[in-house]
């Protein structure tokens, strides 16, 4: 097989993956956010989101203890989020939109606080047989950082009993409400996990594309994408035995090419509501291969370690694309004219992306 063969069947490769794992990009997502007042829904939807502290999207705290009413956060066209003590008060709601929200929900999260209450479980089981996605999140678990470190695991372990769920997500999402002292950090803990869970759901489902789209922090949002153009590079890798870089560094012969191109274009129309061209990031991807020429000694150290090929071309090809993400996401961050980079403009940003990239984890 020739070189120039292995490049085309990479590239189909690559493309098949990814849009196999996410083709419905018109796809619309629901997610139910219940749990009885004050337990920190709003909270929990602002951090899951993203959202800043003076800039949150859900009101948080205020009148808490009046509303009992279902309310309705429209995100796009595609995205859905209602939040409610109980199912039920949705279905009293009996409005277009709700009963529509009623037959396609996604994802349930249910949120509780303290100590076990069995009055949630008969909401959890309603819940739960409505929806194909339930996560369970025990919200305020700061509100026990005085106790032994066992009180956590014992509160986990009797709000699985009492619900009869295998796994609970631990939280806190406190800083949002406005009548907090601003010399207070917020503090937010287990938000991850939780975005993660739903993310990895909507994956699944091809999904998870209009998600990340409502997320509001650019860096969150960025990092979801590469991911995903990551993983498809990478199961591409283990599948065909190649990373995308290697081989004579042509400009018009390049796998990175398709990468860059789908990537670019996504985390620009993604994250920086900006269009951009295949061509300009033609022209980036070929600056780029010059300084991944290199990477052919990765090729020749890798047969030198005595693991499964496949394997070592799967976290090559994870490693540069998130190289190139990062970097991509750099030039777009600066607004930078993708058409008029110098050779030492793109060095640098890939030197960001490779930077950022080992700085965090
Ligand atoms: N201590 C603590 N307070 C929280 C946490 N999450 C939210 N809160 C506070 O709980 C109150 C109610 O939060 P809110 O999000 O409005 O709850 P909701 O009624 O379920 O939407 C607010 O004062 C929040 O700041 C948390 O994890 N820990
Ligand atoms: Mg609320």
């Amino acid at each position: 097989m020739t070189d120039q063969q292995s490049f085309k069947d990479y590239e189909k490769g690559f493309v098949k993956m990814y849009e196999e794992k996410s083709p419905k990009f018109d796809s619309s997502v629901n997610i139910a956010l219940i749990g009885t007042v004050n337990t920190g829904k709003s909270s929990l939807l602002n951090a899951i989101l993203g959202c800043e502290r003076d800039k949150p999207l859900a009101p948080v705290g205020v009148k808490s203890g009046v509303t009992t009413k279902v309310t309705a956060y429209r995100l796009d066209d595609r995205v859905l989020i209602i939040d409610c003590p109980g199912l039920d008060d949705v279905r009293k709601e009996n409005s277009a939109e709700t009963k529509n929200f009623l037959k396609n929900i996604d994802i349930g999260i249910f949120v509780v606080i303290g100590s076990t209450d069995s009055s949630q479980k008969a909401n959890y089981d309603d819940l739960k047989k409505s929806v194909k996605k339930t996560i369970v999140v025990l919200n305020k678990i700061d509100e026990l950082d005085d106790h032994e470190k066992e009180a956590l695991d014992e509160v986990v372990a009797q709000w699985k009993s009492a619900l009869g769920t295998e796994k609970i997500f631990p939280a806190c999402a406190k800083g949002y409400d406005p009548t907090m002292r601003k010399g207070k950090p917020m503090d937010l803990r287990g938000i991850d996990e939780i975005r993660d869970e739903i993310l990895n759901f909507l994956q699944a489902e091809g999904k998870e594309t209009p998600f990340i789209r409502i997320l509001r922090n650019k860096e969150i949002k960025a990092h979801k994408i590469i991911h995903s153009y990551a993983s498809a590079a990478a199961v591409t890798s283990a599948a065909l035995g190649t990373v995308p870089v290697l081989g004579p560094v042509t400009g018009d012969s390049l796998i990175l090419i398709a990468i860059t191109a789908k990537m670019g274009q996504s985390l620009s129309r993604d994250v920086f509501n900006r269009n951009t061209e295949v061509s300009h990031w033609k022209h980036v991807a070929a600056g780029m291969a010059q300084f991944f020429a290199g990477a052919l000694t990765i090729k020749a150290l890798a047969s030198l370690i005595p693991i499964y090929g496949s394997a070592v071309n799967a976290a090559t090809s994870v490693v540069t694309v998130e190289t190139i993400g990062w970097a991509a996401y750099h030039l777009l961050d600066e607004g930078s004219d993708l058409d008029k980079l110098s050779k030492e403009d793109i060095g640098k940003a890939l030197d960001w992306g490779k930077n950022l990239k080992s700085s965090s984890k």
